[in-house]
């Protein structure tokens, strides 16, 4: 049995409109990140880690695990936690990441980087507190009619993609290529697998398990968001070097700054665009099987090569 909304009830390709959908989605999205952390003492806390998590951003991670587990059966409300769960994630990596001991950034989603405006210290607090949080808010929030080995089936899950398997792993492989122009195309890729593609396959996977999908629909969902993934890093690699600050809402131009190896540096602008396109392309063939009801998963996946922040 296939829930419908009113987005994907046997849509008209014509009738979809992907602007519509995100927008609505990322309404939705922000309310539920806004009531997932209330202020209380001590704030200044509190207020850190909301300062990052409500600071705009594309949320594409929770839109594209609402998105699955609408595809695959279920309903918002039981993927809303793990769809926050997910962004508190995603937003603990950004304010890590932004951290002079790493990428020392001094503006991420527009506004000035966590670290800038409440310090290092507490900055570090803010992304700890955000990422025990993902797990208390899946494991507490979850709709208790979804059964409880699918809930710690997705716990189990994002504490792979973020651990040292997954982000925690790309991101100490990036940090030892750093000013190496001798960068393969495979520790590249080892890198943008872990650092982007393995929370982003999360996000979709977890959407998935949530309505109990068989083996074969994870592993065709899984294939999906790797693709999606790989071709989200070439595309933000794309847009480092053609996009501007205020377009990016965080520094621009920084691969090229600090000579770091990307995929255009490996296979120049026109030849990048077109891997990515192949891989949107290989990702949408594996939602062949879900037919009408892919469409959101399909739009966003054409979306992510398309943005142009
Ligand atoms: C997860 C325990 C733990 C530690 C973090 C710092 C770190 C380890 C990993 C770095 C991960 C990282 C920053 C990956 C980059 C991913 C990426 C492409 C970010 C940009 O995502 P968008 O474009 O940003 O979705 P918005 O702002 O729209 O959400």
């Amino acid at each position: 049995m296939v829930a419908t909304n009113k987005f994907n009830k046997s849509p008209e390709a014509s009738t979809f409109s992907l602007s519509a959908y995100l927008k609505e989605r990322q309404k939705l999205c922000v309310t539920a990140l806004d009531q997932a952390i209330p202020v209380i003492y001590p704030e200044r806390i509190y207020e850190a880690m909301r300062y990052s998590l409500l600071a705009g951003g594309k949320r594409v991670r929770p839109i594209l695990c609402l998105a699955t587990c609408e595809m695959t059966g279920g309903t918002i409300d039981i993927a809303m936690p793990t769809a926050c769960a997910v962004e508190m994630i995603h937003t603990m990596s950004l304010i890590h990441d932004d951290l002079p001991a790493m990428d020392n950034d001094d503006y991420r989603r527009g506004k000035l980087t966590n670290h800038k405006v409440y310090g290092e210290d507490v900055a570090i607090l803010a992304g700890d507190g955000l990422l025990a949080l993902a797990f208390e808010f899946v494991a507490t929030q979850t709709p208790q009619q979804v059964p409880r080995e699918r809930v710690l089936q997705v716990i189990a899950r994002l504490g792979r993609a973020l651990g040292a398997a997954g982000l925690v792993g790309g991101q100490v492989v990036d940090l030892e290529s750093e000013g190496k122009s001798d960068t393969s195309l495979e520790t590249l890729n080892f890198i943008h697998n872990h650092k982007t593609a393995a929370l982003l396959e999360a996000s979709v996977v977890c959407g998935g398990i949530l309505t109990g999908a068989s083996s074969q629909d994870v592993q065709r969902l899984s294939r999906y968001a790797q693709n999606i993934g790989l071709a989200f890093q070439i595309v933000d690699d794309i847009l480092d070097i053609t996009e501007t600050q205020e377009q990016l809402g965080k520094t621009a131009g920084k691969d090229l700054k600090a000579q770091k190896v990307t995929y255009p540096s490996l296979w120049g602008l026109d030849e990048s665009r077109s891997k990515a396109q192949e891989l949107i392309e290989a990702a949408c063939a594996e939602l062949e099987p879900f037919g009408e009801l892919a469409q959101p998963l399909k739009a966003i996946a054409h979306y992510i090569i398309s943005r142009n922040h």
